[in-house]
């Protein structure tokens, strides 16, 4: 047994401490500063944080190399005098002008340009805060209508940037993190196969992975922890986003194991099994507050969704694995499921 087994390192993005504006409505909170958060993360037994450019270097389209240098270190001392770790850094290719219709993927030179040298910020902030990857969202890679893109081109135009990027930066690591829908209609990249797929299309496969989103598999109406059990197999799964979803409805990032329990078991049973972060990988978290939390308790979904986590840890940890395997060589599986309801509810067990 390695020191490092059975040891998870979580992190969370400061997005997921936020205002609650909806598309319905206002803010309900005020914002937080960066400083209050990562404090928070620290009292709350979180290792990391996980950051967009633009969470490190506010405005980061007007800001000159020099300002880019100066406020990274900044972010990056904050980190060091919290304790804190960066784990990801994922440029934000989804919110100025340039990126309405996609980013590698748009059909105007000069914007896909755009997305090359903010994308290549990106990598350069990844660096100064010294964090471990770069989280590739492709938020608005896709079509509101099939007709306006290619779909055999988009996919070659994103290898193409990929390529370009890993030349840019001879040690980055990429984590490709798919989803199907939100913002766009239909997204390129929709689902893990996809992500890893796409990472074997580039010249250095052994530097891109994937991440997989609890609520991104589900809006695919798949299972979150099949999903990360294909990554596993292909040795891609470097990152997750741990959340909850109830059914196909729009992206909620509900706390981890908050709606659908036994599927966030069986997301820690996948992970636990496989040896999960005894490589370096990190138990994200992409969870929001409801909109209807008060500010001071507007952090609470995410000392949830550790603590659910942790105990789910528990409850896989605690599982009598030769009562498992016996009633599996049995294939009395009506039994089994039985057992794990009465362990998920801590029923007494008797066979
Ligand atoms: C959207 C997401 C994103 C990504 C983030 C890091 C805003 O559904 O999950 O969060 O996780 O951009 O890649
Ligand atoms: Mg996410």
């Amino acid at each position: 047994m390695s020191d490092k087994q059975g040891v998870y390192r979580m992190s969370f993005g400061p997005w997921n401490i936020d205002e609650g504006a909806d598309p319905f409505g206002p803010p309900v909170r005020q914002p937080i500063p960066l400083a209050d958060k990562m404090k928070r993360a620290k009292e709350l037994g979180f290792d990391g944080m996980q950051f967009h450019d633009d969470d490190v270097v506010e405005d980061l389209d007007t800001k000159s190399s020099q300002q880019i240098e100066r406020e990274a270190g900044q972010i990056k001392e904050m980190l060091a005098s919290e304790g804190l770790a960066a784990e990801f850094v994922a440029p934000r290719l989804w919110f100025a002008p340039e990126t309405i219709d996609g980013a590698f993927t748009n059909n105007d030179p000069k914007c896909r340009q755009y997305a090359m040298d903010r994308t290549k910020k990106c990598i350069d902030i990844l660096r100064l805060v010294d964090a471990q990857y770069m989280v590739l969202w492709l938020a608005r890679e896709g079509t509101s209508i099939r007709e306006v893109k290619s779909a055999r081109q988009q996919v070659l135009m994103i290898r193409d940037a990929l390529n370009e990027l890993l030349d840019y930066d001879k040690d980055l690591r990429i984590l490709v993190e798919p989803k199907p829908n939100e913002p766009v209609d239909s997204a390129i990249i929709p689902t893990i196969g996809h992500a890893i797929g796409l990472g074997y299309m580039t010249k250095a496969p052994e530097r891109m992975g994937c991440l997989v989103e609890t609520a991104h598999s589900m809006l695919c109406g798949l299972d979150a922890s099949d999903d990360m059990g294909y990554a596993l197999a292909h040795g891609k799964l470097w990152s997750v986003h741990l959340n909850d979803q109830g059914g196909l409805k729009f992206d909620q990032d509900k706390a981890f194991g908050a709606y659908n329990l036994r599927h966030a078991f069986n997301q820690v049973r996948v992970l636990e099994e496989a040896g999960f972060g005894q490589n370096g990988e990190w138990v994200g978290l992409d969870v929001k507050a409801m909109r209807t939390q008060k500010q001071d308790v507007s952090w609470k979904h995410l000392a949830n969704s550790r603590r659910n986590f942790l105990a789910l840890v528990e409850k896989v940890r605690g599982l009598d694995k030769n009562l498992e395997r016996q009633l599996i060589a049995e294939r009395d599986y009506e039994e089994l499921d039985r057992y794990i309801l009465c362990h998920l509810m801590g029923l007494p067990y008797k066979g």
